[in-house]
């Protein structure tokens, strides 16, 4: 076993649609433990740092516009290869695609081409992990 420590958000379709605690009850449901939480109206700086990897991509400018349209709910997340554990409950990146069960499969919409609205973020290597949360958390 190997505890880690995965950056979760919760974006701005999830925080509107009040699908927060609903959220956090699958990750404490799961075992893992909630660290620290804070809500937070992101800026450009923060999010053009968090999806530097993604910069110059088609998706990338609505992406940002998509996570500064409301606050985000930003969690560490502590357990048992919870990197990879929280991206399995999150599901597929595109909501309809994303199996039933999941975050994304049961509780995300189809936004036609805007599958940037798919409610979560989870870290994907131990390395996003430990630059996610230095961001987000300081
Ligand atoms: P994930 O969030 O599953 O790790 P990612 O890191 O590849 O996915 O992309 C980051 C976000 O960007 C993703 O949650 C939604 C958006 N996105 C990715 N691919 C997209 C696409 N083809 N069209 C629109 N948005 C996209
Ligand atoms: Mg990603």
């Amino acid at each position: 076993m190997a505890v880690e420590e995965t950056l979760v958000l919760i974006k701005p379709d999830g925080v509107a649609r009040s699908l927060t605690g609903e959220i956090l009850r699958r990750i404490e449901a799961k075992g893992y433990s909630l660290v620290d939480i804070r809500l937070v109206q992101a800026d450009r700086d923060l999010l053009a740092a968090h999806y530097a990897e993604h910069e110059g991509k088609p998706f990338y400018e609505p992406l940002v516009e998509f996570m500064m349209s409301g606050p985000v709910v930003a969690i560490r997340v502590a357990g048992d290869r919870v990197i990879e554990g929280f991206r399995s409950l999150a599901g597929a990146t595109d909501p309809t695609s994303a199996a039933p069960g999941t975050v994304r499969g049961d509780l995300g919409r189809d936004w036609g081409l805007a599958v940037q609205q798919n409610l979560v973020h989870g870290s994907d290597s131990p390395e996003s992990a430990a630059r996610e949360l230095a961001l987000w958390f300081g």
